[in-house]
């Protein structure tokens, strides 16, 4: 969104029942998918900080039922969380209702926004700072997905269908080789061979599911590291946000997702490949706190199956992130040209390392679930 259209979070603003006075706003955070910003407010001597998000609605088509999805999903963990004696203004995502009591308000361009209340005191964090934050992010989404298996799966609407669906995102991928929009496949020849040599490995999950060998549940699916908030003082991984792709899925796209991007040695979007590679040790902590977080409540085929569902959402994410990129960057943000291709070879040459690594990986598995 241009900062011309920003405009229009002023009408946002005013339709939104925040508590005093709006002061400033700035963009916040490094989500690749909404606009966010950090809004503060004043009410006398009292400052009230928010996040006000214009939801992407050419991503999320129908952002009625997604937030229908949030608002049930945080009031469902809302009662766990006071159950528990915990801080359900700190520990999950808490709606600011519209004037007239919904849970988002439209602009006059017909942009949807929704606002949270700020969760101070805790950070995202863009790369793992030490092992214990890694550790407590998995124990965190282990749990998360454990308290959700109780959440009526029916009532979710799916708001981005077969969203890890890896053979269909395969097919989007050939689609966009085919049609070739921006004539950049000729400079990416090395990649489309890369996702090619794998084709035959793209079902694995989704085979395993169409057969009952893998239980549906209820999953996040967006389980990278900046979408927990890690709290300044005591180091707890306290909060899950963006909530935007809970649906059903399979608990291997959590924990893969958290290896794709926490347990890369480098940065998603790192332009010396050298620096990429798979931290074994960071594998060996995340499944630790994730199985920990799970409390026993995975299948035996589930657990088998994590490795290789670390190297499915690597190497679905890198194709999806080559897709953009062949497309003309429509759905990923970029802030710089080759963006999107930068952020595909971190992930392609961090599947070349699992694979390297594929034994390894396999006995942590099977050492942390022996204890
Ligand atoms: P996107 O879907 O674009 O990734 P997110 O919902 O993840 O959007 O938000 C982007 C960033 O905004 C997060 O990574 C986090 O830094 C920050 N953020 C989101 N919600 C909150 C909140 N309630 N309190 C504090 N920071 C938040
Ligand atoms: C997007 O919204 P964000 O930035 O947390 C994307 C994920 C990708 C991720 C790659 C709705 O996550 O699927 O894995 O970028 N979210 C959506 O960093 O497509
Ligand atoms: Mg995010």
């Amino acid at each position: 969104m241009g900062d011309a259209q920003c405009g229009k979070i002023r009408e946002a603003i005013d339709l939104l029942s925040f508590e005093g006075e709006p002061i400033s706003w700035e963009r916040y955070g490094s989500g690749h998918i909404n606009d966010t910003f950090r809004l503060v407010c004043r009410d006398g001597e009292k400052e009230h900080l928010y996040i006000l998000q214009r939801i992407n609605h050419e991503i999320f088509t129908d952002p009625v039922s997604l937030m229908r999805n949030i608002a049930g999903v945080t009031s469902f963990l809302r009662e766990k969380i006071i159950a528990q004696g915990g801080d359900p203004y700190r520990e999950t995502l808490n709606i600011v209702k519209s004037r007239d009591g919904k849970d988002y308000v439209t602009d006059s361009d017909g942009n949807y926004w929704r606002g949270y209340l700020f969760i101070s005191g805790a950070t995202c964090f863009d790369k793992v700072r030490n092992p214990d934050d890694f550790y407590q992010s998995g124990k965190a989404f282990g749990h998360f997905q454990r308290q959700l298996a109780e959440y009526p799966a029916e009532e979710l609407t799916e708001t981005i269908v077969n969203f890890h669906n890896t053979p269909v995102r395969l097919e989007t991928f050939k689609k966009a080789v085919e049609e070739d929009v921006c004539g950049r496949a000729h400079l990416v020849q090395k990649e489309i061979q890369f996702v090619m040599d794998r084709e035959q490995d793209m079902g694995l999950a989704m085979d395993m599911l169409a057969k009952g060998e893998l239980p549906l549940r209820v999953t996040h699916n967006d389980t990278k590291l900046n979408n927990i908030m890690i709290d300044d003082k005591t180091g707890q991984a306290i909060c899950i946000i963006d909530l935007d792709t809970v649906m059903p899925g399979l608990s291997i796209f959590d924990f893969g997702d958290s290896i794709r991007f926490g347990a890369n040695t480098a940065e998603e979007d790192e332009t010396d490949l050298t620096k990429v590679s798979l931290s074994v040790p960071l594998f060996e902590i995340y499944t630790r706190g994730f199985l920990e977080g799970c409390a026993g409540s995975l299948t035996e085929a589930e657990v088998k199956m994590l490795p290789q569902g670390a190297r499915l959402m690597t190497l679905e994410c890198g194709i999806r992130f080559l897709t953009d990129y062949l497309s003309g960057d429509t759905y990923f943000k970029i802030s710089r040209e080759k963006h999107n291709l930068d952020r595909c070879r971190t992930q392609f040459g961090l599947v070349e390392d699992m694979e390297k690594k594929w034994g390894e990986m396999e006995r942590i598995v099977e050492a942390v679930c022996k204890g």
